[in-house]
């Protein structure tokens, strides 16, 4: 095992993963920038090194800097959280040539699972469902006119490197598309620096459900169940939970092992999710392949018993995957809401420093945060600054445990979308397990834009 990893993240993963090196006796090494000078995570690193200014693009994201650091300090191996440089193939490349293990999949599957377009066609040649559509970037306006034409509308317009719902349009008939075509390439280009496109048959009110999978060096692939996500507003993610309450045992088992099957013809290793949309009849779908440990990783856990991060790491350094499919088990019912600095009217971030932070405490309750009373939330980095996850042995008994912490979570000084969460939880829908991709805007009130006088 390692002796020494250097943690390239901040804020709740970077404590995260900090706990798990702890516990397993490794050396932790911090980075962090100029607004990060009191951040926990830099107290919780045995050593912790400043590596610029406050903006990602001079700190969390300068490749060099954290390189020189990881050298300097003598770790081997680079833990890179979510976001960030987690999926940035370029960095993983620079680890290998300079002979630091990166804790993740290798450069060739992060570039390929970062193209949607690609990670489609190498999806349809293994056999996985993927959305009736194109496997090959559109030449122009007029080549989606006649692909959609072929296909039917409604379509998804989408860009093969997007990402957070960028360049990406439902249309509904061919004039919709003559319009919506030239913007969505344009902002892919201009987001991303890729302006390939590609349409796929639009799929009705359905579900985010994503498989958790772990593969080790030598072809051994378990998948650990689902997450169900589908739950988002504007593209971000607002609760998870597993397992998922409109799975069969059925349609579980033959996604997991389409998720298995997906790993093991990439060659993949380390930690992965592969995310599905599922429509009202079951029918799954491969959506795209995320090559890092997710944010909704702890639902995952709490259900298994596993440690995500000791799993990524012992697979980073050579290890056997000690787990068989049929020793995975499956255990109650998990919900993780995340929590961010945002005016639940608005849904601006709310910067501004901490004065009160009173998380609840009890059985079945688990924090992932990075912030204490006094700290300053900055308008630097992303406005997620807690996870709330519960357990319970059954659903109901999950939603009850967390609308009572929701209820006693006390927080002043920043606003915060607890009251949206609440909203959420105790609505008759969520409830019911009517949980598909139109729930926020369908049963929210909060999601409304505020009325203008
Ligand atoms: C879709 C879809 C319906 N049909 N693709 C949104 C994020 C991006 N990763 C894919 N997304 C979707 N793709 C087809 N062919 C509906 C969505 C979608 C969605 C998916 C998962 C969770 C929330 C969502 C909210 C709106 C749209």
């Amino acid at each position: 095992m390692f002796k020494k990893v250097l943690i390239a993240n901040r804020g709740e993963i970077a404590v995260r993963v900090m706990r798990t090196c702890q516990a397993m006796g490794i050396q932790t090494v911090g980075v962090y920038s100029e607004a990060d000078k009191e951040a926990p995570h830099v107290y919780m690193a045995d050593e912790a090194y400043l590596i610029g200014g406050p903006r990602v693009a001079e700190s969390y994201l300068n490749m060099e800097r954290i390189i020189e650091v990881t050298k300097l300090t003598g770790a081997e191996a680079i833990h890179p959280g979510y976001g960030l440089l987690s999926e940035n193939a370029s960095f993983a490349r620079r680890c290998e040539e300079d002979g630091i293990v990166f804790i993740g999949p290798t450069p060739e599957v992060i570039a390929r699972m970062g193209s949607k377009i690609e990670s489609r066609k190498a999806m349809e040649e293994t056999g996985v469902p993927v959305v009736p559509g194109i496997t090959y970037p559109l030449a122009d306006v007029e080549d989606a006119v006649q692909v959609a034409g072929a296909m039917g509308y409604p379509v998804m317009l989408k860009a093969s490197a997007g990402g957070g719902g960028i360049g990406m349009q439902i249309v509904r008939s061919e004039e919709e598309l003559r319009k919506a075509f030239g913007g969505n390439q344009k902002r892919a280009t201009d987001f991303f620096g890729d302006g390939a496109m590609y349409v796929e048959k639009y799929v009705e009110n359905p579900r985010h459900i994503e498989i958790q999978i772990l593969a080790d060096h030598f072809g051994n692939t378990v998948y650990l169940w689902e997450r169900e996500c589908s739950i988002q507003r504007r593209h971000q993610k607002v609760v998870e939970e597993a397992p998922s309450s409109f799975l069969d045992e059925e349609t579980r088992r033959k996604m997991g092992e389409c998720a298995m099957k997906a790993a093991q013809s990439l060659g993949y290793r380390n930690a992965g999710t592969v995310e599905f949309l599922v429509d009202e009849q079951k029918n799954f779908y491969f959506l795209e392949m995320n090559t890092r440990l997710q944010v909704e990783h702890p639902v995952t856990e709490e259900i298994t018993g596993l440690d995500l991060v000791a799993e990524q790491l012992r697979i980073a350094a050579g290890e056997t995957l000690n787990i068989e499919q049929g020793d995975v088990k499956r255990e109650g019912h998990a919900i993780e809401v995340r929590i961010y600095a945002e005016d639940p009217k608005t849904f601006f971030p709310s910067p501004g420093k901490i004065t009160k932070w009173e998380p609840p405490l009890g059985a079945g309750i688990r924090h992932e945060m990075a912030v204490r009373e006094e700290s300053m939330v900055t308008p630097y980095y992303d406005p997620m600054i807690a996870k709330l996850i519960v357990k319970g042995a059954t659903r109901e008994e999950a939603i009850s445990v967390m609308e009572h912490a929701l209820a006693h979570y006390q927080v002043e000084g920043i606003k915060t979308n607890i009251p949206m969460l609440r909203d959420v939880i105790s609505h008759p829908a969520f409830l019911a397990g009517d949980t598909t991709t139109n729930f926020v805007a369908n049963y929210i009130q909060s999601n409304q834009p505020p009325i203008k006088k």
